[in-house]
């Protein structure tokens, strides 16, 4: 679509992955609004148009890590497998661009740099890398809470004369690492699921790890026709269980405790649950695990024992085990064949804590007191999560305050879906919101559904403006850090609280109150007429 300047519409949506998409579909096809997209990559897609490293594929099973909204794009599309690929995922989003005729109304290749409310005429202005300017009453973010990318600032990286990538700009034409001597920093699920993949092609692996990380066998398998008659015949089940669980993954919720159970109990718990993989093992087994730091315990040791049984150096085994937090205080990774790999000759573990990075060379990269050849490095270190990037984007609400300048202590809003002094606009799987600790598209469509109802009410009403009252958000920003402290999310170094970004305040971002109490809330709120919200004519 060719750039226009000045142009007016109804709503500005920024980004094109799975909030995206299907916040235009509602929007233009459900309310008859004008909307416009605006994306900065050159497709659509999102995480799964930037994430093309070897061996990205998703964590949550296929028939549900996907769209609920469309029975018929339900029952056209088969998955091959439970945990695709990212060309699969991709492939998906592009077909539902094209089947919901979306990308009419997306413009590609246009990166939003600043938003600013106008209190005279209650709209947003907003202004895009290439020079164009947009008006519209409603400013919607669909940014996503893993899309800016986290380099870190290590010394040396533009001297290094050989290539280097981050995970989640990935080349399009791929990577050869046939005869290279590949670095890769980063051992969190996107290191965890490129290591195999690279340590297989590459001529040697060199994985530098701050912190060695819990991961379970995702044992992904093929879904047959068998499999998907059940799936196509059961999903309206399956979907109510999605949004009637605290996850967003269809599993019954446990009623059993760690603690209460004899270890015997425990061990063939945790031993069925390992041979069947995926996230089954985390909220399968019992209630207790995220909640108890001794119910933690047990299965934190469990998986110790397994990484021990795996990996045959000893002193490998050692620096692979994860000792300095509960297991999923950070977000737990799934794998295929992570630690047998480092049984491979061609792999080499470095512990950085103890041996730390201090500069990137010409040749490759030194620690205190090594040095290591490299061809290719490869950045697994994750992103600016959650707040990245709404904060990338110079937002400005409606006495000019800057949302920077609002979030200093940390974000701050109300249920995720709006932030005070910003009128009008809506942050689809905010923090605030249950979003990351959830199967994101169950939260993303909750958001969805919720702000496009929330517009046909002001419609119906004839409302010019919503916003989250100062008492509400306060109220709110409360209740989250209250119902994190039950929970033992706070006792990890994790980009759930900022803690992989120097210097961004350390605050649980995501609501940890579960997805189906959090949806009950929203649709109260509504129900209320958006209490905690004020309108205005
Ligand atoms: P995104 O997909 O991140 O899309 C945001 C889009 O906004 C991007 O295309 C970006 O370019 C664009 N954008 C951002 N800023 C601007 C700007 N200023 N101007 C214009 N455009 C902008 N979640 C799960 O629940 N299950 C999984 O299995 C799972 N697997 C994942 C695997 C990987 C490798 C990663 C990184 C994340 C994974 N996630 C998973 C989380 C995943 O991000 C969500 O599931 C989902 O894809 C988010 O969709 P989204 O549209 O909200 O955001
Ligand atoms: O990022 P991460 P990710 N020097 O932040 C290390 C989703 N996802 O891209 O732990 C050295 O988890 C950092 O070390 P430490 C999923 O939600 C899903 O892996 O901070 N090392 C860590 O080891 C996931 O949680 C899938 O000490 C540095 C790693 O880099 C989220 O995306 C696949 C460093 C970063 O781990 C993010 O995952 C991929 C530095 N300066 C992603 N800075 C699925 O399977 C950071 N690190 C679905």
């Amino acid at each position: 679509m060719a750039p226009e300047n000045n142009t007016t519409l109804d709503a500005v949506v920024v980004g094109a992955g799975f909030s995206g998409l299907y916040m235009l579909h509602r929007l233009r096809d459900i309310l008859g609004l004008d909307a416009r997209v605006l994306e900065a990559g050159d497709g659509v897609g999102g995480t799964w148009y930037w994430n093309r490293y070897p061996g990205a594929r998703c964590d949550s099973e296929s028939y549900y890590y996907s769209y609920s909204f469309s029975e018929d794009l339900e029952q056209e599309w088969e998955w091959t497998s439970k945990y695709p690929d990212q060309p699969e995922i991709l492939r998906y989003l592009e077909h539902v661009a094209d089947r919901f005729d979306l990308l009419r109304d997306i413009q590609l290749e246009t990166r939003v740099t600043e938003a600013a409310f106008d209190a005279e005429t209650n709209r947003w202005k907003i202004f895009t890398q290439r020079g164009e300017h947009f008006e519209a009453k409603f400013l919607i973010t669909a940014v996503g809470c893993l899309s800016a990318a986290n380099i870190p600032d290590i010394p040396g990286l533009d001297d290094f004369d050989g290539d280097w990538y981050h995970t989640g700009a990935w080349p399009h034409q791929g990577v050869d690492f046939s005869g290279k001597r590949v670095g890769l920093i980063g051992t969190g699920s996107t290191g965890i699921q490129a290591t195999p993949v690279i340590a297989a092609e590459a001529d040697h692996l060199t994985v530098f790890q701050r912190t060695p990380n819990f991961s379970v066998p995702a044992r992904n398998a093929p879904l047959g026709k068998e499999q998907w008659a059940t799936i196509k015949s059961d999903y309206r089940d399956i979907r109510r269980r999605t949004r009637e669980t605290s996850s967003g993954f269809p599993y019954k919720p446990v009623e059993r405790s760690a603690l209460q159970a004899t270890q015997a109990e425990r061990t063939e718990v945790y031993e069925d649950l390992w041979g069947k993989g995926g996230f089954s093992f985390l909220w399968g087994s019992f209630n207790d695990v995220m909640r108890d730091k001794e119910a933690n315990d047990t299965v934190a040791e469990f998986i110790r024992d397994k990484i021990r049984e795996v990996v045959k150096d000893p002193v490998v085994a050692e620096r692979l085990l994860p000792v300095d937090h509960p297991y999923g205080a950070k977000r737990p990774p799934i794998d295929t064949d992570y630690f047998e790999t480092f049984n491979r000759k061609n792999v080499t573990l470095v512990d950085i804590r103890q041996d730390p990075i201090t500069a990137i060379t010409q040749d490759g990269l030194h620690t205190k007191n090594a040095e290591f050849e490299l061809d290719t490095l490869v950045l697994a270190t994750g992103f600016d999560a959650m707040t990245g990037a709404l904060l990338n984007i110079d937002i400005r609400g409606s006495e000019g305050l800057r949302l920077a300048d609002k979030w200093v202590e940390g974000p701050r809003t109300y249920l995720g879906l709006q932030v005070s002094g910003f009128p009008n606009l809506f942050t689809i799987t905010g923090p605030g919101s249950p979003s990351v600790l959830t199967n994101m598209p169950v939260s993303i469509e909750l958001h969805v559904e919720w702000i496009s109802d929330c517009i046909q009410h002001m419609r119906d009403n004839a409302l010019e403006t919503i916003e989250a009252s100062q008492e509400a958000e306060d109220r709110w920003v409360e209740h989250v850090s209250d119902v994190a402290k039950e929970t033992l999310l706070g006792q990890a170094d994790s980009w759930y609280l900022g803690a992989n970004i120097p210097g961004k305040t350390r605050v649980v971002m995501p609501y940890p109150g579960g997805h189906f109490e959090y949806r009950k809330r929203c649709e109260k709120i509504a129900r209320n007429g958006y209490s905690g919200f004020d309108l205005s004519r």
